[in-house]
């Protein structure tokens, strides 16, 4: 697998360049018009770039075989549409190669995806997903033909969102009369419940009412309260299973009831038998398991794989507005079948909080 730059002084001289050091087969990767200096850098003149490429691999594969009756066309004789579709199908195959090989390969991309690379690289992707995103990219502006930037930052949101868990599991809105949120420790769930709660009512007008769970810490308690007081809605605080069940029945005639737990270090899977034994879950409870999107993604992965045996409606990732890239958030959707509910943004209660499609997470995530 052979990779060059050739600077020539016409795209007929770099061909020639190419034909003779890479050999017939080699492929145009990317070429453009540069000026080439002269006579001390005093004057200019018009050159070509070409980036050419060469797969040894593929073309031995391609020698015709002498067994073979039917004779073969000259490849070089074919110059029309048969002959572009096997470039194209040679540059898929030798990408893939060139992005795992070459150290500095973003040097040799064409200008707008050298842009999708940075997308990639500013959002965190990791190096496995952006190779073949990358890979997928390229093999399919060639074949459309349109490598222009706008086209391909459009595809490669497209690709993106692919990878994400279908439409349907995302947006779910608060649908349940029952919302429970949990998490680790300060991820954000009493302030996200508060926000849910406060745009159910004030946008919604619908009747809330609020149960908490968290015993565990005095202060949390009283931060709900305050939120509950704020908006004039009941709360009642449960220490066991019974109590929760009957607070559950007390407030039976509310449209939405919104239920605060204890953060706790979850890698202690007693913490997790815990919540199962106070709450139990069944369909009229909606749930979320909210994570901070500055967490890392090793660890944001633990919580999800020790949450595996609680039913989680969906997501919720706060702190969106403390990290610089979503990429691990992105990392953590991709490999779960469950999709994102909201995306908190900002401590103000209610308003910091959205929403998001597979389409809405992509353009944060590319921001
Ligand atoms: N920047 C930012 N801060 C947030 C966001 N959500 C919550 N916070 C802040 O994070 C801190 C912890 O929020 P809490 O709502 O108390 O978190 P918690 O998960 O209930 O915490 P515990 O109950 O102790 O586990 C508070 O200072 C919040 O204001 C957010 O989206 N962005
Ligand atoms: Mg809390």
């Amino acid at each position: 697998m052979k990779i060059k730059k050739f600077k020539a002084a016409s795209m007929q001289e770099a061909a020639i360049q190419i034909k003779k050091e890479l050999g017939k087969d080699a492929v145009i990767l990317n070429s453009k018009q540069i000026q080439k200096r002269k006579w001390f850098g005093l004057s200019k003149k018009s050159a070509v770039e070409v980036i050419a490429v060469m797969d040894q691999d593929f073309s031995e594969q391609r020698k015709p075989d002498p067994n073979d009756t039917v004779p073969k066309k000259s490849l070089e004789a074919s110059s029309s549409a048969p002959r572009v579709q096997e470039q194209e199908q040679r540059v898929h195959e030798t990408v893939q190669v060139v992005l795992n090989e070459m150290s500095d390969y973003q040097s040799m991309l064409p200008e707008p995806l050298r842009k999708a690379e940075q997308l990639l690289q500013d959002a965190g992707i990791k190096d496995s997903i952006k190779t073949s995103v990358m890979s997928r990219l390229l093999r399919d502006s060639i074949s459309a033909g349109d490598l222009t930037e706008e086209n391909v930052v459009h595809k490669l949101q497209d690709v993106l969102c692919e990878a994400l868990p279908p439409k349907d599991r995302w947006q779910e809105a608060i649908s349940s009369q029952y919302i429970v949120l949990f998490g680790s420790t300060g991820a954000g769930k009493t302030t996200t419940l508060a926000k849910l709660a406060a745009s159910s009512m004030l946008d919604k007008h619908k009747k809330i009412a609020f149960i908490t769970t968290d015993t565990y810490r005095i202060a949390a308690v009283e931060q709900l309260k305050t939120y509950a007081e704020l908006l004039q809605a009941p709360m009642e605080v449960c220490y066991t299973k019974e109590e929760f069940l009957q607070a559950k029945e007390t407030f039976s005639e509310y449209d939405h009831v919104f239920i605060d737990t204890a953060g706790r270090n979850f890698k202690e899977q007693q913490y997790i038998e815990e919540l199962k034994e106070t709450i139990p879950f069944e369909n009229s409870i909606q749930s979320f398991l909210v994570l901070s999107a500055t967490s890392k993604y090793e660890d944001m992965k633990d919580i999800v794989k020790r949450f595996s045996s609680v039913p989680v409606n969906q997501f919720i990732f706060t702190k969106a507005d403390e990290t610089a890239s979503l990429g691990s958030v992105f990392h953590i959707l991709a490999e779960s079948k469950i999709g994102a509910g909201f995306i908190a943004n900002g401590q103000n209660v209610p308003e910091d909080i959205q929403s998001v499609s597979p389409e809405d997470f992509v353009r944060m995530l590319m921001k």
